[in-house]
C-alpha cells in the first residue's frame, strides 16, 4: 500500500490554516506534533460524556474513565512491546519520567565516587537530572563524545564503562543532529558490566517503531505530545524487578495500599509510581494518538520521512552558505543547518513570514551547540504529514533569506 500523504494531511485540521496569508508549513515536529482530529475528538468525547476521577469511584462515569485509562495502558504497553501493564507508569513527560529514575533508582544505587554514562548529545532533560544527583552524591558525570558528523564513538563509551559505572543514559535519536544511535548494541555493552540503562525515547517513539524487550533496555521514555497526542503525558517503562524494588518517588493519593501515621504501604505497580490524580485525559488522548499512529503504521511514516530526509538534505545542500548540523549515517527526519553570515533567528523570523515554522536556537543541547562551535541552529523536523512540497517552500523561504542578507 502506497503512503498517502494528502490523506495524512487531511486528518490534521491544524494544517488547513494560513500563516501571515501564506500556507502553514509546520516542520516544528520535534518540538511537538500536531494532533489528528480522531485525538482532538477523543478529548472533546472524554470531557463530553465520561469525565471522572479513576480507580476510586464506584459509579459508572467513574468506572468508564478508569476503564478507558487503563486501556490507553494496555495500548502503550503493546506500542512498547512491553511484558506488562505493570512496566507502563503514566507521567508528565520524557523529563518526568527521567528525574523519576534519578530521583528514586539514581538516588538508591549511586554513591560517592560513582560514575553515570551520558552522551555527549543528550537534551537538558536528560543531563539536568544526572548532574543534580551526581551533585547530591558526590558522583561524576562521564560524556561519550561525539565525533563532526554527529555520531557517538563506540571506542570511547566502551572506555568509559567500568566497575564505578552505576548508570547509563541515553538518547535514542537526537533532536538537534537526528542521529539514530546504536542504543541496543550500547546497551548490550553496559549490560555485560552489569549497568542498567535508560534510553529517551522522546524523539525516537514518534518515527521508528520501538521493541523495548527486543532493545532490553532497563527504563524507556518517551513524551505523548511529540507522538500527535496531547501535551502533560507521557510514559516510563521500566522493567518490572527494577520498578518494584525502587522506592516511590511522589507520595500521595493512589500510590498508597495502606495508610496510618505509624506506617504507610505502597500500591502495587504501576501504581506506587502515580501520585495524585493524573492527566486522565491525557492518557486517553494518547490512546488515540498510537490507535492512529498505528492506523498508519509505523514502519510506513518511518519511510515517508526517510524519503523526506534525503530530499530536504539534497534540496538543502544546493543553497549556497548553508550547512547542515548532523550528518549521521543513520538519521531521523531533523534537519538542522546555519546559514553563512545569517543568525538563526533572523532565519526563523523570515521563514515565519513565509508561512514556515521552524524551530531556532539551542534545541536544549546547548553541549551541542559548543561541540559544534555555533551559538544556535535553524531545525525542520519531520512528521507524518510533512510533503516535498513543504521542503521547497522552505527552500524557497531561504532564498528570500539569501536576498534579504545577500
Ligand atoms: N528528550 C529529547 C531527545 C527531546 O527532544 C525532548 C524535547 C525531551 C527529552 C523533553 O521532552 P518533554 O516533552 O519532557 O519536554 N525536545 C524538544 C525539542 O527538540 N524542541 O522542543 C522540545
Amino acid at each position: 500500500m502506497t503512503y498517502d500523504v494528502q490523506r495524512v494531511r487531511e486528518d490534521f485540521p491544524i494544517l488547513r490554516q494560513t500563516v501571515h496569508g501564506r500556507p502553514l508549513v509546520y516542520l516544528d515536529n520535534a518540538a511537538t506534533a500536531q494532533k489528528p482530529q480522531s485525538v482532538i475528538d477523543t478529548l472533546v468525547r472524554y470531557y463530553t460524556e465520561e469525565n471522572a476521577n479513576i480507580h476510586r469511584g464506584v459509579h459508572l462515569l467513574s468506572q468508564r474513565a478508569t476503564q478507558e485509562y487503563e486501556d490507553a495502558r494496555a495500548k502503550v504497553q503493546r506500542f512498547l512491546n512491553a511484558a506488562s501493564t505493570e512496566e507502563i507508569v503514566f507521567v508528565r513527560g520524557a523529563t518526568e519520567g527521567i528525574n523519576l529514575v534519578a530521583q528514586t533508582y539514581g538516588r538508591r544505587h549511586v554513591g560517592p565516587g560513582d560514575e553515570v554514562v551520558i552522551s555527549a548529545m543528550e537534551h537538558h532533560s536528560n543531563i539536568v537530572p544526572w548532574q543534580m544527583l551526581c551533585e547530591e552524591k558526590g558522583a561524576r558525570l562521564r560524556v561519550v563524545p561525539i565525533n563532526d558528523d554527529g555520531e557517538i564513538l563506540l571506542d570511547e563509551y566502551e572506555k568509559l564503562l567500568g566497575p564505578k559505572t552505576k548508570f547509563v543514559s541515553l538518547v535514542h535519536v537526537s533532536n538537534a543532529l537526528g542521529t539514530i544511535n546504536p542504543v541496543g548494541e550500547m546497551i548490550e555493552m553496559a549490560h555485560r558490566r552489569g549497568v542498567p540503562v535508560l534510553v529517551d525515547g522522546a524523539q525516537s517513539v514518534p518515527h521508528l517503531g520501538v521493541d523495548v524487550r527486543a532493545l532490553d533496555c532497563d527504563f524507556f521514555v518517551f513524551s505523548g505530545h511529540k507522538l500527535y497526542g496531547p501535551t502533560g503525558i507521557g510514559v516510563l517503562y521500566g522493567k518490572r524487578a527494577l520498578l518494584k524494588a525502587m522506592p516511590p518517588w511522589q507520595g500521595g493519593g493512589d500510590m498508597i495500599s495502606s495508610v496510618t501515621f505509624e506506617k504507610t504501604t505502597y500500591n502495587t505497580l504501576p501504581y506506587k509510581f502515580e501520585a495524585g490524580t493524573p492527566n486522565i485525559a491525557g492518557g486517553i488522548g494518547l490512546g488515540a494518538a498510537i490507535d492512529y499512529v498505528n492506523g498508519l503504521g509505523v514502519d510506513a511514516i518511518a519511510a515517508h520521512e526517510h524519503e523526506l530526509l534525503e530530499y530536504g538534505t539534497r534540496e538543502l545542500s544546493k543553497v549556497p552558505g548553508l550547512r547542515l548540523i548532523g550528518t549521521a549515517r543513520h538519521k531521523a527526519g531533523v534537519l538542522s543547518f546555519v546559514l553563512e553570515g545569517v543568525h538563526p533567528h533572523d532565519i526563523g523570523t523570515i521563514l515565519d513570514e513565509e508561512g514556515v515554522a521552524i524551530r531556532t536556537g539551542h534545541h536544549c543541547v546547548q553541549p551541542v551547540m559548543q561541540r559544534f562551535g555555533i551559538p544556535a541552529t535553524a531545525r525542520a523536523s519531520l512528521g507524518c504529514y510533512n510533503t516535498r512540497e513543504e521542503i521547497d517552500a522552505l527552500t524557497r523561504a531561504l532564498d528570500r533569506v539569501a536576498e534579504v542578507f545577500g
